[in-house]
């Protein structure tokens, strides 16, 4: 019987020609870590290639949004900027090669052209956090400002991003949530993310 709970079916979605990034706060790095593990395991298991995830580190979950904005704004202007450089970079390297060089130029322009197509604009982000309620109103004012913040920027650039927040009341809430629970009846919700990620980068290429 389907579960109750959770993103329902797993379907495999082809993410062999997507390029994800990826912020993550460094609050809570356990289970951080272990989130981040989650997402890059169905990044993989989903065909993305280790080449095209880009991982950034932020201090904590406040710090998320603005990064996930900047990282998109940079990934665009890398995406129009690289066609050139690499026009550029070829033609330096061709007039400062020996012909003993050029046997291994072809190879160079493989790189560069491999270099250049991993520059184009994020299909989706990830933004990875984890704060913890303590004894003062900080959990609330930073949930609500994070999650609001994020949304904004996935509607003003149009571009995925998926929520990998866990607003959590306890300790005990983040270990089951990473999977990492000592009673193992956790899921490692960075999994679910990852899959989100390459779900969404995939169809909104068919929505355009
Ligand atoms: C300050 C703070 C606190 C108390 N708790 C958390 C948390 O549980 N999770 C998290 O990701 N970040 C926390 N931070 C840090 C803030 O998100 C932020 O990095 C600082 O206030 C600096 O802007």
């Amino acid at each position: 019987m389907a579960p109750l709970k959770g993103p329902g079916e797993a379907q495999s979605y082809d993410g062999s020609d997507l390029r994800i990034g990826i912020v993550h706060a460094r609050w809570n790095t356990k289970l951080i870590d272990a989130l981040l593990s989650g997402a890059l395991k169905t990044l993989k298991a989903n065909g993305v290639k280790e080449e095209n995830i880009v991982l950034q580190s932020v201090p904590g979950s406040y710090e998320l949004p603005y990064a996930v904005q900047q990282m998109y704004k940079a990934s665009e202007t890398q995406a129009a900027s690289s066609g050139a450089s690499t026009l550029l970079t070829s033609a330096t390297d061709l007039l400062s090669s020996s012909t003993t060089d050029l046997a291994n130029l072809a190879q160079k322009d493989g790189s560069a052209d491999s270099g250049a197509s991993s520059k184009k604009p994020f299909d989706a982000i990830i933004a990875i956090g984890a704060l913890i309620k303590g004894s003062t109103m900080h959990f609330e004012y930073i949930s609500d400002a994070v999650s609001h913040a994020l949304m904004k920027v996935q509607m003003d650039a149009g571009v995925p991003v998926v929520f990998g927040l866990l607003t959590l009341l306890t300790e005990e809430q983040g270990l089951e949530r990473a999977g990492i629970d000592a009673a193992g009846k956790g899921h490692n919700h960075g999994e679910d993310w990852g899959a989100a990620a390459v779900e969404l980068g995939v169809k909104r290429k068919g929505w355009g």
